[in-house]
């Protein structure tokens, strides 16, 4: 019964992500000393990222939630490919234990593990989509934090406000500290009567949370809130453009953008990222009427994917159309095209070698 323990872990002992690790920062030091050819940075100020995102094993319980899934990685793709991210799509359940909106956090632990040379880890649900290609994250500002999530310090700390942050977007650094925080984050995420439990003292004390089962983000809300002084300093809670932008608030104002504004602005102007909290495509009830969140959606795509089309001289007919037309003439010169976004060939996509010595 030598491998016995592999799948199942001994149902009295509390909850862990795995064996205790305490010095991963010197242990990932090494390794990059040793492997030059996968440095963490791949150019001054742009760290290395990879995006991971993911859905269930399963195909969808509403057909056409597969094809909405695959837009969603689509649009993922395009805007990686744009800045020189990774991507890893996840379909695999690790940890049954684990599953709903609580499976990213031993998928990511492994991740961090298994990936030395990555330097931030980009969660982002496949709910959501990049709305502006051009945008690229200010990683310069994040140089002294090690998890940033879209936020605000006075909805989460002081008034302890389940919205108070989005767990649905978010980066996190490679280090020691970030799979402490995953251990703190992860005891009230096993399944059943643990999850139900913790459900009950998350809606007791946050503001506003409706009834429901422990959930992932109102676990982060709970454990900032509750742990400042050990975790604040090293979290940034972003509200300058929008890491998550809810898409309640955004999707009927894509035209007044295209009209007023232009795409590299990530902020209320041109969002980064449109997330379709509580629209559930993929499975049969959300918060939301289904119609309106695939209207919805579609839009969302098109509008990204209006900047990936800009670069070889189409758009969609219009933000409701899957159908698509020119914008400029064939030309026998193709190499003077100039994209009038420069996404052909962005500055934070050129790839800096090292000069030999
Ligand atoms: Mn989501």
């Amino acid at each position: 019964m030598a491998y016995s323990f592999i799948n199942k872990r001994d149902p009295n002992a509390p909850y862990t992500l795995g064996p205790k690790i305490s010095d991963w920062d010197e242990q990932r030091g090494q390794w990059l000393k040793n492997n030059p050819d996968y440095p963490n940075f791949i150019g001054p100020n742009k760290p290395r990222v990879l995006l991971v995102t993911g859905s269930s094993p399963k195909p969808c319980e509403n057909p056409v939630g597969d094809h909405y899934l695959l837009k969603s990685i689509k649009n993922k793709i395009d805007y990686c490919r744009l800045h020189g991210i990774e991507i890893f799509y996840n379909m695999a359940l690790l940890d049954a234990e684990m599953a709903g909106f609580w499976a990213k956090l031993p998928l990511i632990r492994k991740l961090l593990l298994s990936h030395p040379e990555v330097e931030f880890l980009w969660w982002m649900d496949s709910d959501a989509m990049f709305t502006d290609m051009a945008f690229e994250v200010p990683w310069e500002r994040y140089k002294d934090s090690n998890f940033v999530m879209h936020g605000w310090n006075e909805m989460v700390y002081d008034e302890k406000n389940w919205i108070g942050l989005n767990t649905g977007s978010f980066l996190l650094r490679n280090c020691q500290w970030s799979l402490d925080i995953l251990d703190a984050w992860a005891p009230m995420g096993p399944k059943g009567k643990i999850r139900d439990e913790a459900g009950k003292i998350l809606t007791r004390e946050l503001k506003n949370r409706p009834v429901f089962e422990a959930d992932d983000q109102s676990a982060m809300v709970y454990l900032l809130a509750t742990g400042k002084e050990q975790w604040g300093d090293k979290v940034y809670l972003e509200n300058h453009y929008y890491l998550h932008g809810y898409w309640g608030i955004l999707v009927d104002r894509y035209e007044e953008m295209i009209e007023n504004y232009h795409p590299g602005l990530g902020d209320h102007r041109w969002p980064l990222v449109t997330h379709f909290v509580g629209c559930k495509p993929c499975g049969k009830f959300g918060d939301y009427p289904v119609e309106r969140c695939l209207k919805q959606m579609d839009r969302a795509y098109n509008f990204g994917d209006n900047q990936i089309l800009q670069m070889y001289g189409f758009t969609h007919k219009s933000l409701a159309s899957r159908r698509v037309k020119r914008v400029r003439n064939e030309t026998s010169n193709p190499l003077d095209v100039k994209d009038e976004l420069g996404l052909l060939h962005p500055a934070f996509k050129a790839i800096k070698l090292p000069t030999s010595s």
